[in-house]
């Protein structure tokens, strides 16, 4: 009934009395008012007024099953997909539902995630309702050696939704982050399983940020959002099934691995290029500029005596970046 019950909220021209809705269904004003409380639960904002009845304020805010699949082209990402109201991780999830044999395609989803995972130990945090906090799972037939194209690959394709619709312009931190403006607005982490010589699953991790008007003290100077950046909130739903069908291309028409074609779209967009770097390898703290990322998807750095080297994991600051 609830479904019901918000299909007809949103078609209508302003309110719906509790009377009309009750009538349309068959059901008691009781059996109305609990649904539309379960639907507020899960995030639709529904205002009611005693005179008038029930009005849905905002359903794009709200990411939903039938939402994605209006939008959704693609052959296998996103055919199944799980919405998770609260989390710890939609990746330690989807990787849980990956050893229980969940197919390639399969997508978790959380209105909030309670300890986000970011790259190396660090947190990603994910406020209710405030972005898409997604994992995708695929069983691609690939050797552990050829994961690594998946995260700029991930990237490219993200930073390209991003800015086709929204306007933006977005580019890639090497590797794994969309920035605009020099502020994160989505990160990436991709995860393997992988056993002897052959990948079980992967999880494809992406988090944007949506609907933030602001952030918290410590991200404050390198955090965006679609909001901050285009002063709109986006459609979640819609946008999560671009993402996919966006993503879906990207990793399919090259059969998951770097190309001339994907490498200099990357390199295009790639806002590391160019920029005085730093890194550590060993102990040693090295500066060096960004003149490169090679059909491997390395960054390849020359440093200040004229040689170059690759950077090919770990952490790289880029003056200039958050
Ligand atoms: P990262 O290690 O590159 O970025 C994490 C760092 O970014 C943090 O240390 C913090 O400084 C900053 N940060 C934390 N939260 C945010 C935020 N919301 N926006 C911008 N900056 C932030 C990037 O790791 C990889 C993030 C992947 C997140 C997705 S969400 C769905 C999936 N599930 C999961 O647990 N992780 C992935």
């Amino acid at each position: 009934m609830q479904n019901e019950i918000l299909e007809i909220l949103k078609t209508a021209d302003g309110y719906v009395s509790g009377q009309q809705l009750s009538d349309r269904l068959g059901v008691s004003r009781t059996a109305v008012w609990k649904a539309i409380n379960l639907l507020r639960d899960k995030g639709y904002t529904i205002s009611s007024s005693t005179n008038k009845g029930y009005i849905l304020l905002d359903a794009q805010s709200v990411i939903s099953k039938d939402d994605i699949a209006k939008h959704l082209t693609t052959k296998e990402f996103g055919k199944s997909i799980i919405i998770l109201d609260t989390v710890d991780s939609t990746n330690t999830y989807a990787k849980a539902c990956g050893l229980e044999g969940a197919s390639s395609g399969t997508v978790v989803i959380a209105r909030e995630q309670t300890n986000g995972k970011g790259r190396l130990g660090r947190a990603w945090q994910s406020q209710k309702d405030s972005g898409i906090w997604m994992s995708l799972l695929i069983r691609p037939q690939l050797s552990p050696m050829e994961v690594s194209s998946i995260t700029p690959l991930t990237g490219l394709a993200v930073c390209k939704t991003l800015n086709r619709l929204f306007d933006l312009d977005c580019k890639i931190k090497w590797p794994n982050d969309v920035i605009a403006g020099n502020k994160k607005i989505c990160g990436t982490l991709t995860e393997m399983t992988a056993e002897f010589d052959a990948v079980e699953h992967i999880i494809i991790g992406i988090g944007i940020n949506c609907d933030n008007e602001s952030f918290p003290e410590e991200i404050s100077k390198k955090a965006t959002s679609v909001f901050i950046e285009t002063g709109k909130k986006p459609n979640k739903s819609k946008l999560t099934a671009d993402i996919l069908n966006d993503l879906e291309k990207e990793l399919l028409c090259c059969d998951y691995k770097l190309n001339t074609f994907n490498v200099k779209e990357y390199r295009h967009l790639c806002a590391t290029l160019g920029k005085e770097i730093s890194f550590t390898r060993g102990n040693r703290y090295i500066s060096a500029v960004a003149v490169d990322v090679n059909p491997q998807g390395e960054l390849v750095a020359m440093l200040s005596d004229g040689t170059t080297c690759t950077v090919n994991s770990g952490e790289v600051t880029v003056q200039g970046i958050y």
